[in-house]
């Protein structure tokens, strides 16, 4: 049988204000991280406990054309992380290995500065800047983390395959071997490894 969109010209489905990244469509959801939802993420725990829990951090505009785990499609997404620290380490997202380890992902940066925080399996951690039109491909097999650096909102890009799905148990557990922190009013990638 032949499709019904045969010869037909139909609305785009999803479009991008160029100008800050945001996602139109119908489909957009808006996962909104708040510094309660971030226990255990930041090293100091008690600048962490200083800070009202309703407080947002970041937020996530994405959209998932297939259901997630299905192999074969691809998710887009836009994350703003609000400026800010916790102590004098940077407001950052939670990070993740994907759950298909060896799934890629393509990063950019649209608005702000900031770093993206890399980890191999071996927990060697480094960082990219990112700025706008910077932009990063993140091999499989690496945990992911940004951070936002600046004084203004860090807004980014994402590209990621519907089936990498999130793996946060890692890190939840053992961190990244580094954190990113504001020394000397500079930021800086500081060991945690003793
Ligand atoms: C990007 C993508 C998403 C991710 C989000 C926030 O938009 O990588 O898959 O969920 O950043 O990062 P995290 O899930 O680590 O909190
Ligand atoms: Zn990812």
């Amino acid at each position: 049988m032949k499709n019904k969109k045969h010869l037909t010209i139909i609305d785009t489905p999803f479009t991008v204000d160029y100008s800050n990244g945001n996602i139109s469509s119908k489909s957009v959801i808006n996962p909104i991280k708040k510094i309660k939802d971030l226990q255990n993420i930041f090293e100091d725990k008690q600048a962490f406990k200083n800070i009202d829990g309703d407080k947002i951090i970041y937020e996530v505009q994405a959209i998932l054309p297939v259901e997630e785990g299905r192999e074969g499609g691809l998710f887009y997404g836009k994350t703003i992380i609000h400026p800010g620290k916790v102590g004098n380490e940077y407001f950052m997202t939670k990070g993740h290995f994907h759950k298909k380890i060896d799934r890629a992902e393509f990063y950019w940066g649209i608005e702000g500065e900031g770093m993206l925080l890399l980890m191999d399996k071996n927990r060697n951690t480094w960082a990219e800047k990112m700025y706008p039109g910077s932009l990063h491909y993140i091999n499989g097999y690496i945990a992911h983390r940004t951070v936002n650096t600046g004084t203004t909102k860090l807004s980014f890009g994402a590209c990621w395959p519907s089936d990498a799905g999130h793996n946060y148990q890692e890190i939840m557990d053992n961190g990244f071997s580094a954190r990113l922190k504001e020394v000397d009013g500079k930021p800086q990638l500081i060991s945690t490894q003793l």
